[in-house]
């Protein structure tokens, strides 16, 4: 029987049962109970700082990630309000974490707190989640402090002691009985306080990593908001105008800022935010912006006599090559649809981005006649690519439906014809082909060997791709089509592994791989579908003792503290290619004893880093990459 520090009205009591569902469904309030669910309790906290920011009464925020992977969030902003709430007896703070969805009623009121999503589900739920949590507010000139354990108030908000200052602090502790992990990721937290910082101008952020030795942390401020986002965002890529475009403007009630800069990439880079919530899937408001760079570039272009009237017009898509952009809106009553929720569906903010970025590019446009010719020039010669590509795809899929065999002759196909349960091993150079095909259960895996030099995607256009002869038999393999084109159902293997070598070429070439499958099956990677062989670095051989293979060097130390070095004879593999087929399937092809690595899309804006990094022109930078993450690049991870 479980005892409380005061009674228990029947409103109460409905507050219990909330917060008893949030511990039994926690992924319908958090989307999974993941790593991924464990970094959002922190957003969520961090969340309600940023909305006391956006109301203009808090200027900085705090986060500490302390030992034993406890988090403390501490604001400067007004405190939670204190006062006793006349109808339930508790105080307004207590109410904030005890009753689901109570953010609302006494939230900052910033007015644009999020319904529905990922995000905005209250202080409440992480109270919920949490084997412990601790609030202290300083306020009224009063220091006060209540806690909780697993969403219950074991203290209940109680004056201890006077402060002459205001504003939230909250320390809690993630309930290790509920989700599958407590160790957050540095780097994604990092990452996303960067992203809020950007998203919210003038708002200082700083993180603490404080578990270990090496303190990890930084402090993000940028009174430039999107346009500094851009700029980072563009850091190394090869700008066409100086400075990003920059709008800011509120326009009924929904405050638009938007920054976007060219530049001579072929890829496109628009991120959007609502109430800053990464809007994955777009919505109303990117719609608004594609429209009004679709027509005010073919208006400039046609007054002035870049396009003529016999050209046709350009298409969105050719406008958008090489574009870095980022949308934010903040929207009071946002309707968020799609798969995962991030699709803004309120159909008046399309018109209103639209009309905003109408004027300022042109007005932009007219006053950078030469900026806007360079811009202009790109546009129409990838428009003429676009042209080619369309050509080259209609060649292919003619070509497909003409031959009885589409799969390429150098694919050894494996007999199951269930997706599911098929792999398919792009294994690099002839010899570690031969293997492979010879190691493999044909039942569910097919090889396909490549060779030669790969094409860089990164500094090509559609139409090279769709023509080249190293991707083809990869297109025709995964069978599922590219670009726009692609289609997931249609995938012929489930699993999409790349094998290459453990060195500087199989790394090379690995990145080659990824690149194109990020930038023309980004679905496939979304959707966990490829996946990287681990081949071993070393064989470990002693009379009488079975053979030991060692995936890192750390497990090659472990080994050789074990069994000792006497008599041991060490093997280092060079490549596939020095395996024989029984110990390529030992190793790397079989189930039951490999290592795969799934690749995963945890931050697209990251991966657009990394490749524009490793494949661009800019060499510095990549020598930069290269040396800070040189265990990283063995092991690309996106
Ligand atoms: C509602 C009203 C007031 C402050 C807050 C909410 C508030 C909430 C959080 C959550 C984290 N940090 C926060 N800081 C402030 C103040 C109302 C007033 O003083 O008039």
């Amino acid at each position: 029987m479980e005892k409380f520090e005061h009674e228990y009205n029947a409103d109460q009591i409905q507050v219990l049962d909330g917060l008893e569902h949030v511990r039994k469904r926690p992924g319908m309030y958090i989307g999974s109970v993941s790593i991924r669910g464990l970094h959002h309790l922190v957003y969520e906290i961090v969340d309600n700082s940023v909305d006391e920011a956006l109301a203009g009464y808090c200027s900085h925020i705090k986060i500490e990630i302390e030992p034993g992977n406890i988090i403390c969030v501490e604001d400067d902003g007004r405190g939670i309000p204190v006062d006793i709430h006349a109808k339930t007896k508790i105080s307004a703070a207590e109410t904030v974490y005890t009753q689901l969805n109570a953010g609302g009623k006494f939230g900052g009121d910033s007015g644009y707190k999020v319904s529905g999503g990922l995000h905005g589900v209250g202080a409440s739920v992480v109270n919920a989640l949490s084997t412990w949590a601790e609030v202290t507010i300083q306020r009224d000139g009063g220091l006060f402090q209540m806690k909780f354990e697993r969403g219950k108030t074991v203290q209940p908000l109680t004056r201890i002691g006077d402060s002459d200052k205001t504003g939230t602090k909250v320390r809690f502790l993630a309930d290790d009985t509920i989700f599958e992990t407590l160790e957050y990721d540095y780097e994604t937290l990092e990452n996303r306080f960067r992203e809020m910082a950007f998203l919210t101008k003038g708002l200082s952020i700083s993180v603490e990593d404080k578990r270990s030795e090496e303190v990890k942390k930084a402090e993000f401020c940028f009174d430039g908001g999107l346009n500094s986002f851009v700029e980072y965002l563009n850091k190394n890529k090869e700008k066409i105008s100086q400075q990003p475009i920059y709008i800011e403007k509120e326009d009924g009630e929904v405050p638009v800022e938007i920054a976007f800069q060219y530049t001579t990439a072929y890829s496109e880079n628009i991120y959007s935010f609502v109430n800053n919530i990464n809007t994955i899937e777009g919505g109303t408001h990117l719609e608004g912006f594609k429209r009004a760079l679709t027509k005010t570039f073919n208006d400039y272009a046609k007054a002035h006599n870049i396009l003529k009237e016999k050209d046709g017009n350009l298409q969105g898509e050719d406008i958008r090559e090489g574009i870095t952009a980022v949308i934010s809106v903040k929207v009071k009553e946002p309707q968020f649809e799609g798969q995962t929720k991030t699709k803004l569906g309120n159909s008046n903010v399309a018109g209103i981005v639209q009309s905003l970025v109408n004027e300022a590019l042109s007005n932009f446009l007219e006053e950078n006649p030469s900026v806007a010719k360079a811009i202009l020039e790109k546009c129409v010669s990838a428009s003429r690519a676009r042209e080619a590509a369309r050509k080259a795809r209609e060649l292919v899929r003619r070509k497909n439906a003409l031959e009885s065999t589409t799969l390429p002759g150098k694919l050894a196909d494996c007999s199951s014809k269930i997706p599911e349960e098929c792999e398919v091993y792009i294994v690099e150079g002839d010899s570690a082909g031969g293997s492979a095909k010879q190691g493999r259960d044909r039942k569910f895996q097919a090889i396909l060997p490549l060779w030669g030099k790969m094409l860089n995607v990164e500094k090509s256009r559609a139409d090279k791709i769709y023509n080249n002869d190293k991707l083809q038999p990869v297109i025709l393999a995964v069978g599922a089509g590219i670009g726009s084109d692609f289609d997931i159902t249609k995938i012929r293997y489930g699993k999409v592994i790349i094998m290459a070598d453990a060195d500087v070429d199989g790394a090379h070439i690995r990145t080659l791989l990824l690149t194109f499958f990020f930038r023309y099956m980004r679905p496939l990677v979304e959707n966990g579908n490829v996946f990287l062989a681990q081949p071993p670095l070393y064989k470990l051989s002693k009379r009488g003792m079975k053979d030991i293979y060692c995936y890192t060097d750390d497990e090659l130390t472990e080994n050789l503290n074990n069994i000792g070095k006497d008599g041991i004879n060490i093997q280092r593999y060079k490549g596939l290619g020095e395996m024989n087929p029984e110990q390529l399937w030992e190793t790397t092809m079989n189930p039951e004893t490999r290592i795969l690595v799934q690749v995963t899309l945890e931050d697209a804006m990251k991966a657009d880093e990394i490749f524009t990094i490793l494949m661009g022109d800019e060499i510095g930078p990549r020598r930069e990459f290269i040396e800070a993450n040189a265990k990283y690049v063995k092991n690309l991870d996106i």
